[in-house]
């Protein structure tokens, strides 16, 4: 079987793949984009995004479906929790992080006033004070590592290493939230990002 990654290393959609190919331990060649200006995942895909996956000839796009997809034919060390009230929460956690931190992300690396500054800073302390109640007293959403705490991690990692914004100190469960993360993705530094490596 032949699973290639067209991915780009900073994006934060392609961090959070590249840990559920971790957890399942499925073996994957990467293909750069930025190498040919992403003329191969054009030609491929039809289209400019990434995370996107050719898996042994099936193009899938889109990393929640990216996921979905090995999740079907790994399900070990499954990126959901157990139940369907709780896959339903995480699918929601996942989409929320897709779709409305992305947004805080990009708020705070284009902020060039002042004033953009601030307001980038006070949405993300809506979401970063939503989050510290999310991991109160918890290392995880559910009982282990699922796909919501990889969606997460990956836009405060972002955040954190190249947009360069410390979440602060107050945010005592965030932090936490990270701290774990870095330890269980085995990172040196927050400053590194998650590379192809095992679990
Ligand atoms: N919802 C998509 C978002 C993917 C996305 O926005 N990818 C960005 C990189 S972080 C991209 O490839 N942008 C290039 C473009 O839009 O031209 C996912 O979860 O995969």
């Amino acid at each position: 079987m032949a699973v290639k990654l067209f991915q780009s290393q900073t994006s934060m959609f392609c961090e959070k793949i590249r840990i559920v190919f971790a957890l399942k331990n499925v073996p994957y060649e990467i293909v750069d984009v930025r190498k040919d200006d992403r003329k191969s995942l054009i030609e491929y895909t039809g289209q400019r995004k990434v995370p996107s996956m050719n898996y042994d000839g099936e193009c899938v796009i889109d990393s929640t479906v990216i996921a979905a997809r090995l999740e079907k034919d790994h399900p070990e060390n499954s990126i959901y929790p157990d139940g369907a009230a709780n896959k339903g929460l995480c699918l929601a956690l996942e989409d929320w992080s897709d779709e409305v931190l992305i947004h805080a992300n990009h708020a705070m690396r284009r902020a060039e006033t002042p004033e953009a500054r601030k307001k980038a800073e006070e949405e993300w302390d809506v979401y970063f004070n939503t989050l510290d109640q999310i991991y109160s007293g918890k290392k995880f959403i559910f009982d282990r590592m699922t796909i919501a705490d990889a969606a997460i991690f990956s836009q405060l990692h972002y955040l954190y290493a190249t947009v360069k914004y410390e979440i602060p100190v107050k945010y005592k469960n965030v932090n936490a939230f990270m701290e774990n993360m870095r330890q269980t993705l085995k990172l040196k530094s927050l400053a590194d990002s998650f590379e192809a490596q095992s679990l």
